[in-house]
């Protein structure tokens, strides 16, 4: 069995020059957890308001109140019709997250997933809110994580994104979103989560203010869980992009730092089965790139059904892709796309 790596090993990773070493450490990672499997899925996504009660300095998505130019807010027919609009036959997952509303407790959070179940195909896998939003649901229900989580399960929920985490690190956490669920509380979430029956995603912001101590550490508090719960399916180490927002003057990382950072979360998460390589805010170009450092997973064919990243910045504006072209990325690297669903099972081809 391979050693696991330790914290300040891990740290000195970044030191390595070499890229062709990094590359190498990672894939030889992910060939023995995902062989010459990339992994995709047929997804779209549901953003039901952009109107928030945090003030994430990153955030370029985010608006005061609904009469503020560029907010939006769902009601639940108009959902219903977003869902009828965006769905296609073949899609397997729908990705709800949004917003914390100043006007909407828990039951409007609610009522979308019952639009949703209702509207789409039961095939179709609901995965829905992120650990912050959970909180503030906890919030507004009075209920604990255990019980709204089982709720949002009945109601149809499968599994959880991994938004929401950002830096786990309390200093940079209360410079970059002061107001929101801090660290030890979305771990908390996402273990409640796990033991609800819930499968996870995680990801880590970086690019910003945080020094690689604070990545791997952000990395190793997942590491630590997963060895609790197994729960966590993929990391996503989520790139900051800086246009419009409170950030901006930070600029973004460069091509180097992104692709050490998908090889370094690839070799300490060893207990993690899949790294997403999120192309809506990487880039088509950047995406395929980081499956030479570690990652297997390219997400979906989205539908242009996200605006999260296009208003940060992302070249990306309408994203959309093909099973072709998620296949042509994959196969630029030697390696086979396979179509899964929410939980990784590799769904048959079809003729
Ligand atoms: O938590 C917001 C990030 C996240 C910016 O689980 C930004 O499969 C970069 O969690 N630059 C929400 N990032 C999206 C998310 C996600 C995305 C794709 C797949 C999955 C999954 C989850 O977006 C937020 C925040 O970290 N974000 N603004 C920005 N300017």
């Amino acid at each position: 069995m391979r050693e696991r790596i330790g914290r300040e090993e891990a740290i000195k990773l970044w030191d390595i020059q070499d890229m062709n070493t990094l590359s190498a450490m990672a894939t030889e990672i992910r060939r023995e957890k995902n062989g010459q499997t990339v992994f995709y899925n047929k997804n779209f996504h549901l953003e039901p308001s952009n109107v928030c009660i945090h003030r994430c300095k990153f955030c370029s998505y985010r608006r005061e109140c609904d009469t503020d130019s560029g907010a939006w807010t769902m009601t639940i027919p108009m959902i219903k019709e977003y869902c009828k609009e965006k769905y296609e036959p073949g899609m397997t997952e729908v990705h709800i997250v949004g917003s914390v509303h100043p006007e909407k407790d828990y039951k409007y959070y609610y009522s979308v997933i019952e639009a949703v179940k209702e509207t789409l195909p039961s095939s179709v896998a609901i995965k829905a809110y992120s650990a912050v939003e959970i909180d503030d649901m906890c919030k507004s229900s009075g209920k604990a994580p255990e019980v709204l989580l089982k709720e949002l399960r009945e109601l149809g929920v499968s599994a959880l994104p991994g938004g929401g985490a950002e830096i786990f690190d309390p200093e940079v956490r209360s410079k970059i979103c002061p107001d929101k669920a801090d660290g030890k509380r979305w771990l908390e979430i996402h273990e409640a989560a796990h033991k609800t029956g819930l499968r996870t995603n995680a990801t880590m912001l970086f690019g910003h203010i945080e020094s690689h101590i604070h990545r791997v550490d952000h990395m190793l508090a997942l590491r630590e869980l997963q060895d609790k719960t197994g729960g966590f399916d993929a990391f996503i180490p989520l790139l900051f992009k800086s246009a419009n927002n409170p950030m901006s003057h930070l600029g973004e990382a460069g091509f180097i730092e992104i692709l050490k950072t998908f090889a370094i979360s690839r070799i300490v998460l060893d207990n993690i089965p899949h790294i997403k390589s999120y192309w809506p805010m990487l880039g088509k170009e950047l995406c395929q790139l980081s499956l030479l450092y570690g990652a297997d997973d390219i997400d979906g064919t989205i539908n242009d059904s996200t605006k999260i990243y296009s208003m940060a910045g992302s070249g990306e504006k309408n994203p959309n892709m093909t099973v072709g072209d998620l296949e042509k990325i994959a196969s630029g690297c030697g390696y086979k796309a396979e179509e899964r669903d929410s939980f990784y099972n590799v769904l048959p081809k079809k003729s």
